[in-house]
């Protein structure tokens, strides 16, 4: 027996903080961080206690090894609850879901999804729920849910379309082919695809160019973005401003009052070209 098998098993999630970035790395490795009811309650437990620690600016989600996620546990998440009662397996269900849309698609946070390898399933979940997405180009992503015999269900169908046009999404839900990196980004599933090799580097940077933004507006205009899907004109007219109003209520800083001030009055920045200089 080797070592590695006396040890104690290591935590599903990993989380590093450093320069205001929360790493949080799903972490089963050796099973391709497929997604179990285990990772699934530590996740949200990590991304609320994130939500609460003033010095995260930022959170990415990555993978550890080669892999960001193999999607749900086909073992753990389905075959062993399968002989429970249904309250007991949707209650399993909701839990997966609970991070992975739930809590992560109106994060008060900046979120990047950091897709270092393999993505399948019900990975692209929390990859759509996150505000941005870098890849590497070498990335594996596929809908292999009917390789299998599902449907993407676990809110995967509709994440996908909120982001892919109809044709691209319906292709890859149809066939469960994969594709790489670059096609996602080309697709706009992603943002961007880095070689692998400049994939934590770049993420680092975008990370802490929204670290240094204010945090009271970028939680405002998130939130609202993601909000006005399902609202007509008028509807998201007032809310926007009803946002923006409440935003300025919030925001400890007074954002808003500096930018203008400091564009009209000390004229030390222009805001076509950059932003208003924080204090503090
Ligand atoms: N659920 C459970 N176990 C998994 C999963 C998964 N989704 N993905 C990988 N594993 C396990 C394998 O069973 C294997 O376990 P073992 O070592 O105990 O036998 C281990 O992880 C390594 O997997 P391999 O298949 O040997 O790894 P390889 O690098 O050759 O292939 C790949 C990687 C392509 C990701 C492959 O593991 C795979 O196809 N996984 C399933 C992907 C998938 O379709 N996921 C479900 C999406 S649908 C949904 O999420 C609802
Ligand atoms: C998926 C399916 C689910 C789920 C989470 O297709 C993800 C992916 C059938 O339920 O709960």
């Amino acid at each position: 027996m080797s070592l590695a098998q006396t040890q104690p098993e290591e935590p599903p999630v990993l989380v590093e903080r450093d320069e205001g970035i929360a790493w949080v790395t799903l972490n089963r490795p050796h099973k391709r961080n497929a997604m179990s009811p285990a990772l699934n309650s530590m996740m949200l437990e990590v991304l609320e206690t994130l939500e609460d620690d003033e010095a995260c600016k930022v959170v990415v989600i990555t993978g550890a090894g080669d892999s960001f996620s193999a999607g749900m546990d086909l073992k753990e998440y389905f075959r062993e609850t399968d002989g429970k009662p249904t309250s007991v397996r949707y209650r399993t269900y909701r839990a997966a879901g609970t991070w992975q849309w739930r809590k992560l698609r109106l994060y008060p946070k900046p979120t990047i999804a950091m897709v270092n390898g393999w993505c399948f399933g019900g990975a692209f979940t929390p990859l759509v729920a996150c505000d941005l997405a870098i890849a590497a180009e070498e990335a594996t992503f596929g809908l292999s849910e009917i390789n299998w015999g599902i449907i993407p269900a676990g809110n995967v169908t509709k994440a996908v379309q909120t982001v892919m046009n109809s044709r691209d999404a319906l292709y890859y839900i149809m066939t469960g082919k994969t594709f790489d990196g670059s096609k996602a980004a080309r697709m706009g599933l992603v943002n961007e695809a880095v070689p692998r090799a400049e994939l934590r580097a770049h993420t680092r940077a975008l990370a802490l160019d929204l670290a240094a933004k204010n945090p009271t507006v970028l939680k405002q205009a998130k939130i609202a973005f993601k909000n006005i899907g399902g609202m007509d004109w008028d509807l998201a007219d007032d809310y926007l401003m009803a946002k923006q109003e409440q935003g300025r209520f919030q925001d400890p800083e007074r954002g808003r009052e500096q930018g203008i001030r400091q564009f009209l009055d000390e004229k030390s920045y222009k805001p076509g070209l950059g932003a208003y200089r924080r204090e503090g």
